[in-house]
């Protein structure tokens, strides 16, 4: 594939919790369509992409937790975005509720992939950053849950080689530390695509509510700046299930610049032009890693959590 293509951000607008999954999936073949007639070869799409976000309810019913979990993919309802794909030809992101079975155990992951232009899954990658906490607070207008209902993923940041390029992938609240996408540039990805639900109200500290698409683009920029990447943050949003997410979806420049971005809060698409090789002005020059990094004086950032 060449490395100079139309790369877009599939926004989807709210997901009701009674909303199955094929039509989450059949609003996603029709934005893919649209991304495809504006000549895109590439589309990404949010987190936990087919539900509603669950974690934002609290429940000990393991057999409820399940249902929000997807236990093969694609499977039959996802098929038709897979099958969508290969026909069009274009390749996307997509992030959904990992359950599976590993270590003889039942584990769950906030997890997205990317599927190449045949249909085919080339890349997986587990949600590291959980936000959120474990037990019910009823003190909260509404939960987050991640760290009752996912475990930390156990697969790092991998980088793989897809769409001409190496492709990085992370997943909402990662986009906020800048270690991710160090790591994912000190292992050459090109391309960050990523997917986020971020609520518009942020309980524990409400006095930053009206800083919430402030932080969603300025820690999407200043790392893609840093690190030299093309990087692709595709919002669910909206007021879903009475709680406002913020949009903001954007295609992000190696320098740092935003050069296209969405304009409302239900379902829409942008494009923009990506070429892989833009990363150079940066990697070559001011974030030359081999020629200017100082690891020596970076100790600290590869301390265990209790030092
Ligand atoms: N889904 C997320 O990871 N949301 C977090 C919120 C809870 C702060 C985020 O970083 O956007």
């Amino acid at each position: 594939m060449k490395r100079r293509f139309i790369a877009a951000a599939a926004q989807l607008g709210p997901i009701a919790r009674d909303e199955p999954r094929s039509s989450a999936v059949a609003r996603m073949v029709a934005l893919m369509r649209e991304a495809h007639g504006r000549g895109a070869e590439v589309v990404v799409f949010p987190e936990l992409a087919l539900t509603t976000f669950f974690s934002r309810w609290y429940t000990e019913d393991d057999a409820e937790i399940d249902s929000w979990f997807e236990t093969e993919m694609p499977n039959d309802e996802v098929q038709p975005l897979f099958d969508a794909a290969r026909d069009l030809g274009i390749g996307f992101y997509l992030g959904y509720a990992e359950l599976t079975t590993e270590d003889g155990r039942k584990r769950r992951f906030n997890t997205s992939i990317i599927v190449d232009s045949t249909g085919k899954i080339v890349g997986k990658y587990r949600k590291i950053h959980l936000p959120g906490h474990r037990d019910n607070e009823p003190w909260r207008a509404f939960q987050h849950l991640e760290k009752r209902y996912f475990e930390h993923g156990n697969m790092g940041f991998p980088v793989f080689e897809a769409f001409g390029g190496r492709m990085g992938m992370c997943l909402c609240n990662d986009r906020r530390w800048p270690e991710t996408f160090r790591v994912l540039g000190l292992r050459g990805a090109e391309m960050v695509m990523l997917g986020y639900n971020t609520p518009l109200h942020y309980p524990p500290a409400p006095e930053h509510d009206h800083l919430q698409y402030f932080h969603n683009h300025l820690c999407m920029q200043g790392s893609a700046y840093a690190n030299g990447i093309w990087v692709i943050g595709t919002a669910k949003a909206g007021r879903e299930e009475g709680c406002d997410l913020i949009g903001g979806s954007c295609i992000i420049a190696p320098t740092g610049e935003i050069v296209a971005q969405a304009q409302g809060v239900g379902d829409e698409v942008i494009t923009a032009e990506v070429d892989l090789d833009r990363c150079r002005e940066l990697r070559d020059n001011v974030f030359n890693f081999s020629l200017h990094r100082e690891p020596e004086d970076y100790s600290p950032i590869c301390a265990s959590k209790d030092r």
